[in-house]
């Protein structure tokens, strides 16, 4: 990639696009073309083409997503389907009609059959059915990363379309219903100790297995393959470690500081029981992730602090 060229980051404001605009700035980016949701509406075809052809980017990276945690995705089935569609459709077709060198494309781990393989390879895609909780989503991350497949192959637009799994850092969304698992329990555990609660409920039977990568890791693993990816297939991005969510739950505990007991509920619905990535493609090209989970957490759990303290997260 030539990092002096206008590269536009898709959703800069969100927990993988912030990341990627602190990683490109690192290594000395300055061309960074930004625009929030206020001033650009990402799915509005006409909007996104105009502003395409105004200004010209050679690379993007496609950050853009409508995302959220387990409930949001069972409760708004039609914006996780709808809303991604469109958002990654219209990037996609602007930057094949303005000429664009390479678009980064994200898609998430939840494309994989609920009963995939374990590790999860590449060629598991469209082997079996979707987990029901976010097929939504998952049904509008395959077309995303099929219609880049679809452009590099017809067009020869090189799309390198990236399968992180579950992925966590600052810039994450606090919102206790809407998150993810890991902000929405951080909040929970801090607000527990703050009140002097005796007890924090996490949700679903504390069995499923996750693998958790830190932001800055998937940032870095981008640039790393805008240089080194050459296929028009999708490639996974994981850390190869998973953990229960019960095991998350106690280390969010210690890292929080907070003194009570975790309760299941197992009413609440666990998801898919696994999704460990085989990642053996990317780090046979020698890349690896740098932040290990305990790690990441309490650096997370630093930021929340400050950004609760500045105002930015509502109490
Ligand atoms: O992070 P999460 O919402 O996403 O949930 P998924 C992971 C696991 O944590 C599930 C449990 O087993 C949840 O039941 N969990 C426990 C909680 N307590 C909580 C809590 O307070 N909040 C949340 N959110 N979960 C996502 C998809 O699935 O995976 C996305 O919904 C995306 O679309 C992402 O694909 C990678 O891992 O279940």
């Amino acid at each position: 990639m030539d990092l002096s060229a206008p590269i536009h980051v898709a959703g800069h404001q969100g927990l993988v696009g912030s990341a990627m605009v602190r990683a490109l700035r690192d290594r000395g980016a300055e061309n960074l073309i930004l625009r929030t949701h206020a001033k650009l509406d990402l799915t509005e075809q006409a909007a996104v083409r105009e502003f395409y052809r105004e200004t010209r980017p050679r690379y993007v990276f496609l950050a853009a997503a409508k995302v959220g945690g387990i409930k949001a995705n069972d409760t708004y089935p039609v914006e996780f389907l709808r809303d991604n569609l469109l958002i990654q459709t219209n990037i996609l077709d602007a930057a094949l009609r303005e000429g664009c060198e390479k678009v980064l494309f994200l898609g998430s781990s939840c494309i994989y059959p609920k009963h995939a393989p374990q590790p999860i390879p590449e060629d598991a895609l469209l082997t079996g059915p979707l987990e029901p909780t976010n097929q939504w989503y998952a049904l509008a991350k395959i077309s995303g990363l099929k219609l880049g497949q679809a452009m590099q192959v017809q067009y020869g637009l090189p799309v390198v379309s990236l399968m992180p799994t579950n992925l966590y850092g600052p810039g994450d969304n606090f919102d206790p219903e809407g998150s993810h698992v890991i902000p929405g329990l951080m909040r929970r555990f801090h607000e527990a100790k703050e009140t002097g609660a005796d007890k924090v409920v996490v949700w679903g039977t504390g069995s499923p297995l996750r693998e958790f990568l830190h932001v800055d890791d998937l940032a870095d693993a981008s640039l790393f393959l805008m240089d080194n990816w050459e296929s028009d297939e999708h490639v996974n991005v994981g850390t190869g470690e998973e953990v229960s969510i019960r095991q998350l739950a106690e280390l969010l505990k210690d890292v929080t500081g907070f003194a009570g007991e975790i309760v299941f509920d197992d009413t609440k619905p666990d998801g898919t029981p696994r999704k460990l990535l085989d990642c053996s493609s990317l780090f046979g090209l020698g890349w690896r992730p740098s932040v290990s989970l305990e790690e990441g957490l309490r650096s997370t759990y630093e930021w929340y602090l400050n950004e609760l303290g500045a105002g930015n997260i509502r109490g």
